[in-house]
């Protein structure tokens, strides 16, 4: 139903997404010794509440944004892969609360995610592009990046850091309400981690500040903040349906259309605060 409204489109995200991760008890994972690593319980069960969250894109265009201050007066702040603070911090803060990490970032030797400082702070969430509704045992057997072999020993260096998987089912749920309120077929390819890190939050906290997913005045054809890389497809799109992720981030903000302007923010509210 392409027409739903804002309001409308809360409540299907919060009856039919729930945010998952993987527990040691789950099949296929229970049967291994290695799934004492995984934490013994539930993200949602240990992070949180918390009543301002902001989340931190890595388009180019919080380049000279001034936000970081703003982004760091949130209860807790979400930031997306090799996304770096150092060196950025007027622009997109220092405070990192949780990390949601592509597997390809913990599989690629370029990130160097063993050894580098960049992950070290905050709880980290790991994801992997799983086979459409596959179930666990299918995943394991089919994952997209070595994300279980990078978790071990990721896990083995860095015990003390929490680090969470989210469920892949996860991914699907929300593929789902993305395809049925658009008007065309999209790819079937799983959400960027930029819409899967607002759903998290929006599951953690009250009110949810989005920066930069919907590109303010700032708007460029720089990929990331951090890199000196050029291409359109970093916020239009191209393996991951990235377009209609923001069309539907559109509906449901419920902050001004000149906040989106001039801060490239959105504003949306926590699972726990509205009523369908
Ligand atoms: O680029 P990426 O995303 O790490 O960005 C994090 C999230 O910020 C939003 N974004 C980013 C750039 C931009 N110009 N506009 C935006 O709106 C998106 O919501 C994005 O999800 C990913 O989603 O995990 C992604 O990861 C990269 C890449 O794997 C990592 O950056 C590590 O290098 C993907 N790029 C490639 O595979 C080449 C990207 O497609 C998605």
């Amino acid at each position: 139903h392409p027409k739903r409204s804002g309001p409308e489109l809360l409540c299907q995200l919060r009856d039919t997404v729930s945010i998952v991760t993987l527990t040691p008890d789950m099949e296929p994972f229970a049967r291994f010794p290695w799934a004492t690593q995984l934490p013994a319980r539930p993200l949602s069960m240990e992070v949180g509440p918390f009543k301002t969250c902001a989340v931190v894109s890595s388009a180019g265009s919080m380049k000279n944004s001034g936000l970081g201050r703003e982004i760091d007066a949130h209860d807790a702040v979400v930031r997306f892969n090799a996304a770096p603070t150092t060196g950025f911090e007027k622009d997109v803060g220092s405070k990192t609360t949780i990390r949601l990490i592509n597997s390809q970032v913990m599989a690629s030797e370029d990130h160097r995610f063993l050894s580098s400082s960049l992950y070290s702070t905050g709880i980290l969430v790991g994801w992997d592009p799983a086979p459409y509704s596959s179930d666990l045992s299918e995943w394991y057997n089919k994952t997209d990046y070595p994300i279980f072999q990078q978790y071990q020993r990721y896990r083995r260096l860095h015990p003390q850091q929490p680090f969470y998987i989210l469920h892949p089912r996860v991914e699907w749920q929300l593929w789902n309400r993305i395809q049925e309120n658009m008007a065309e077929p999209i790819q079937k390819n799983p959400p960027s981690s930029g819409l899967l890190g607002t759903v998290l939050m929006m599951s953690l906290c009250e009110v949810v500040h989005v920066y930069e997913f919907l590109p303010s005045r700032r708007k460029t054809e720089l990929c990331h903040y951090y890199q000196r890389f050029i291409d359109a497809a970093c916020t239009l799109g191209a393996y991951h349906p990235l377009l209609y992720e923001k069309n539907l981030v559109k509906r449901m903000n419920q902050g001004l259309n000149r906040d989106i302007y001039t801060h490239g923010r959105v504003t949306l509210p926590g699972y726990s605060t509205f009523n369908c």
